[in-house]
């Protein structure tokens, strides 16, 4: 049999911050089609990776203080960086890319020869809109009211020497590609492609820049360093080889079966990447997904937004194989979808929790009840006191591969995991049609037909196991450690096989897969753990900047400033701020100040402290009393709270001293 090959890549992502669940998303849905195509025997490359120059990295570099190179190191291999977040989510990468890597760099630095050569790219000047965020050249006329069409984002200026592609020049080919074949799915990207970027007329591409220097340089112009997408997109091939010999793979793998994009990228990956390969006379991926985007309150998660879902907490939290089945069952992914915790917890505690979680645990423990965990011989094939709902079982479960395959070779994972979640509410109707513990009540007359019952009941579960491996890989294996299921019963061969269980098969009742998540502590604890993420995020220390506007000597002389000695201090009865002072200020007679600093200090604390007031501003009234002056504090915001200080004097300071 031939030996089936499969090349599936995700995005390379910018490791400008740390990855957020928008991105988790599209690489748990590649790890699922991965190890989904592995099953089925394929041999499979997936490719994942970060995109690691730019002119937004330089600029977060310089802004940390470090270089760009350290900068992109601590986000891609520093703790909870990219790496540790992909070892977390059990991700079966076969290979990770790193744009800074050596063989990249040359690699890029030949291709880009190569189509320098062949005359695809020259020399021009480039006078147009720039996009900072998104790494992205717009024209006048693709703006959207004057800003990005990708992000809304302003765009400025931008006029240098630059090389371009020749993009103009597979207008035509690319649309034909895009309109007559199905290289770009969904069908619905390729409208939006056609009409807002090929027919209003595809303009030549600057693929180089010379206002900064993080990128890969153009080695036979020194100052040139090459556009980022360009270097970016030819990724997918550098990682198997091409112009490098790191890797060996090239022939073996390419063209890839299929590009996962996010949508926002599409038109990188149907337009520009194509006519790239075209003038490299390489052969076109098979095809570009572009799927929608993981929203928070109907936005797109943003760091700048400060609105984002962090993965690490989630994953620590429901477990790594419910978020990743979360990700994949809720969302169509061609679609944009709403992320919220409480959709998140519904469906651990309807599909996981109950429905699966039930089965496996109803079934398991009736094994062990009934039969001390090993099932009687004869038991598969026992035909006596045969009953419609077995046969019905029977049949879902043996056209569930076929019925989940045609979804999983669409990308269409939300429909995959309803077939099986539609095979496993027939098994738990199949339970309470068959009621084991009244057929348990006479072992003697139906013995058999309870072990048949619950035999019927765990190779559903095994099938269904064996189809959800590529979506909880580690739940899985658990599951048919209960179920007794050897590795030959965990096959893609016995997903449609019915019977892969030894009648005499023995269960183990093992620990409770998918825990119930009690809904309202976790959404408390999430939420609190979302606003300490929150202040993490907010600076150390922030302090006002000092005023622009003078003020004249004169003006400054007329405030009087002076020490005062603290003779009592009360809280205010009803306000929680304002502390009341009885101050000696030197004239001898007692001056009333009030002052709402009851957050910070006690007043037993203050008394006997020799502060710093200013004394003639005029009477104002609080909470019905007077205060006759201001005293002076320094404040600045920790962590996003304000903090404050009395400015607290040397007791040798008289009462009244003025201070100048
Ligand atoms: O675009 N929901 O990198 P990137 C779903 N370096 N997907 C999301 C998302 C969300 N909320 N937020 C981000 C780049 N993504 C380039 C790729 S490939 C040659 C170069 C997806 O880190 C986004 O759609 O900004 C994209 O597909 C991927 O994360 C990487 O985004």
């Amino acid at each position: 049999m031939e030996n089936k090959r499969f090349y599936i890549t995700t995005p390379i992502y910018y490791p400008s911050d740390k990855l957020h669940i928008g991105h988790t998303y599209c690489t748990v849905a590649t790890d699922a089609m991965a190890r989904y195509k592995r099953l089925t025997g394929c041999e499979v490359m997936f490719l994942t990776g970060t995109d690691e120059h730019g002119q937004k990295i330089e600029d977060k570099a310089s802004q940390a203080g470090v270089t760009p190179q350290q900068y992109v190191d601590g986000i891609v291999t520093g703790s909870r960086g990219v790496l540790d977040l992909w070892k977390l989510m059990n991700i079966s990468n076969n290979r990770f890319i790193r744009t800074t890597d050596g063989y990249h760099v040359s690699a890029i630095q030949k291709i880009f020869k190569k189509m320098y050569d062949k005359g695809d790219i020259y020399k021009g000047k480039y006078v147009g809109k720039y996009c900072k965020p998104c790494e992205s050249f717009w024209t006048e006329s693709q703006l959207a009211d004057g800003k990005c069409p990708d992000c809304g984002r302003e765009v400025q200026d931008a006029e240098e020497e630059a090389y371009f592609f020749r993009l103009s020049k597979y207008a035509d080919k690319i649309q034909r590609l895009l309109e007559d074949t199905d290289f770009l799915e969904p069908r619905s990207r390729v409208n939006e492609m056609v009409n807002n970027f090929i027919k209003p007329g595809l303009e030549d591409l600057c693929v180089s820049r010379t206002s900064f220097t993080w990128g890969i340089p153009v080695d036979f112009d020194p100052g040139h360093v090459v556009y980022v997408w360009v270097d970016a997109l030819f990724n997918y091939t550098t990682a198997l080889g091409l112009c490098n010999d790191q890797y060996d793979d090239y022939e073996k793998f390419w063209p890839a079966d299929v590009h996962f994009v996010g949508k926002e990228i599409v038109r990188f990956h149907s337009i520009i990447w194509p006519a790239m390969l075209m003038s490299m006379d390489m052969p076109l991926p098979k095809k570009v997904f572009g799927h929608g985007w993981l929203l928070l309150d109907g936005g797109k998660m943003s760091k700048s937004k400060g609105n984002v879902v962090d993965p690490y907490i989630l994953a620590e939290m429901f477990g790594v194989d419910a978020l990743r089945f979360f990700l994949l069952r809720t969302f169509p992914f061609g679609s944009d979808g709403n992320f919220s915790n409480e959709a998140l917890i519904q469906t651990i505690n309807v599909d996981l929790a109950n429905d699966l979680g039930n089965l496996l645990s109803r079934t398991t423990a009736m094994a062990c009840k009934y039969f001390g965990g090993t099932l009687p011989e004869g038991c598969r094939d026992y035909l006596e006191q045969k009953q419609s709902c077995d046969s019905e079982l029977l049949a879902a479960a043996c056209h569930l591969r076929d019925n989940y395959e045609a979804q999983m070779e669409k990308f269409q994972f939300q429909n995959a995991l309803e077939e099986i979640f539609r095979v496993i509410d027939r098994a738990n109707k199949y339970i309470d049609e068959n009621a084991p513990w009244a057929l348990a009540k006479d072992m003697e007359a139906n013995g058999m037909r309870l072990a048949h019952v619950l035999y019927n009941l765990l190779e559903t579960t095994r099938i269904c196991g064996v189809l959800l491996s590529p979506f909880m890989p580690a739940s899985m294996d658990k599951l048919f450690e209960q179920l007794g299921a050897d590795q030959s019963a965990r096959t893609w061969d016995s997903a449609r096989e019915w019977g892969a269980l030894p009648d005499t098969v023995s269960v183990v009742k093992g620990e409770n897969l998918f825990p119930r998540v009690d809904a309202e502590k976790a959404i408390a604890e999430l939420e609190a753990a979302a606003a300490a993420a929150k202040k993490a995020a907010l600076p150390e220390l922030e302090i006002e900047p000092q005023l622009e506007e003078k003020v004249d000597f004169d003006t400054f002389c007329k405030s009087d400033f002076r020490a005062v000695k603290v003779k009592d201090c009360q809280p205010v009865k009803k306000s929680e701020k304002l502390l009341r002072f009885t101050l000696d200020d030197g004239t001898g007679v007692d001056r009333q100040i009030l002052s709402g600093i009851a957050k910070w200090y006690k007043p037993e604390d203050l008394i006997g402290k020799t502060l710093m007031a200013i004394v003639n501003l005029p009477p104002r009234k609080m909470m019905g009393q007077e205060s006759n002056g201001m005293l002076i504090s320094a404040v600045h915001t920790e962590k996003g709270e304000e903090a404050l200080n009395l400015l607290i004097l040397d007791d040798k300071i008289p009462a009244g001293a003025k201070m100048c």
